[in-house]
């Protein structure tokens, strides 16, 4: 199997386990995870044996978002030319259902990784939130877009403008988890009804994903084009460099609204 250094990858009868494991960063989605990710949900996905994938953290954290410190000095200009995050496109492509177990932090990029997933099983310890307010940005990679149509306008406007944090009862009432369990049963339940998954017909499991997901395709395209570019121009701005550098430095940001 290949050698992987930022996840963990176990397969659990027809189900494909991928741990996210950069404990020190509280998994922030840096490059090298990133791609190691849609490596290993590419190749769960090109296998026979497997039916079904679930994508996991730790119990402190599924993902405490993009890694701040990888893109805090960059410019507008080097963000649109690196597009670093752009293989988390590559999830978009993976045919067999993906369901996400989520304990802890689920922030920013992290959460946008939750969002696309197919399903969520939620610890009754998760927190989902969209904090890139905070570091005088937006969120980049679905957060504008996938979480307004999961969870609708007035919760998502909170969510983006305001870094309202749902719990995870919430997060299940506006439709953002399909269930809430407790902490210690959270991997077991999604690895369940991913074997459940798993053991359907493939050919139909994967074309009801695909019209599943097509009623959200339309405009959504253009809103994601939308808001990355948005999300690259905000890196010539003094906010997000004080922004980021104040999570660095430990210390809150002086805005100047330039
Ligand atoms: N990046 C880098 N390091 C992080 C991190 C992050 N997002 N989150 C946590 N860490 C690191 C901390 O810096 C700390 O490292 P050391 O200081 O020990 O070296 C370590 O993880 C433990 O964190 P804390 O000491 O802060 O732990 P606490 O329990 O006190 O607090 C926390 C937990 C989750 C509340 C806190 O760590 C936090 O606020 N983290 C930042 C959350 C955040 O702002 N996330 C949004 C990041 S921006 C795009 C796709 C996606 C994105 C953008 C574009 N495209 C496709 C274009 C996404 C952007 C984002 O997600």
């Amino acid at each position: 199997m290949t050698e992987y250094t930022s996840i963990l990858v176990e397969t659990h009868g027809r189900v494909g386990l991928i741990r996210l494991n950069r404990p020190e960063a509280l998994n922030a989605l840096n490059t090298a995870l990133i791609q190691e990710l849609m490596a290993a949900l590419e190749a769960f996905d090109a296998d026979n044996d497997i039916g079904a994938m679930v994508v996991t953290g730790s119990e402190k954290a599924f993902a405490a978002g993009a890694d701040i410190k990888e893109m805090a000095e960059a410019s507008a200009k080097e963000m649109h030319a690196r597009d670093h995050i752009a293989p988390f496109d590559r999830i978009l492509k993976i045919r067999k259902p993906v369901i996400a177990a989520v304990s802890g932090w689920c922030l920013g990029g992290g959460n946008e990784l939750a969002l696309s997933c197919d399903m969520l099983v939620a610890a009754d310890t998760a927190r989902f939130g969209q904090p890139e307010i905070n570091l005088g940005v937006i969120p980049g990679a679905g957060g504008t877009q996938r979480l307004t149509r999961a969870v609708g306008k007035p919760v998502a406007m909170e969510m983006v403008l305001n870094n309202r944090t749902l719990t995870a009862q919430e997060a299940l009432a506006y439709g953002l988890a399909n269930r809430v369990v407790p902490v210690e049963r959270c991997l077991e339940e999604a690895l369940a009804l991913a074997e459940e998954i798993a053991g359907r017909a493939p050919l139909a499991v994967q074309a009801a994903k695909r019209m599943v997901n097509q009623a959200f395709q339309a405009f959504l395209a253009e809103g994601l084009a939308e808001e990355r570019r948005t999300f690259y121009d905000l890196f010539d701005t003094l906010d997000q460099k004080e922004g980021m550098r104040a999570f660095m430095e430990k210390r809150k940001p002086e805005w100047k609204g330039e």
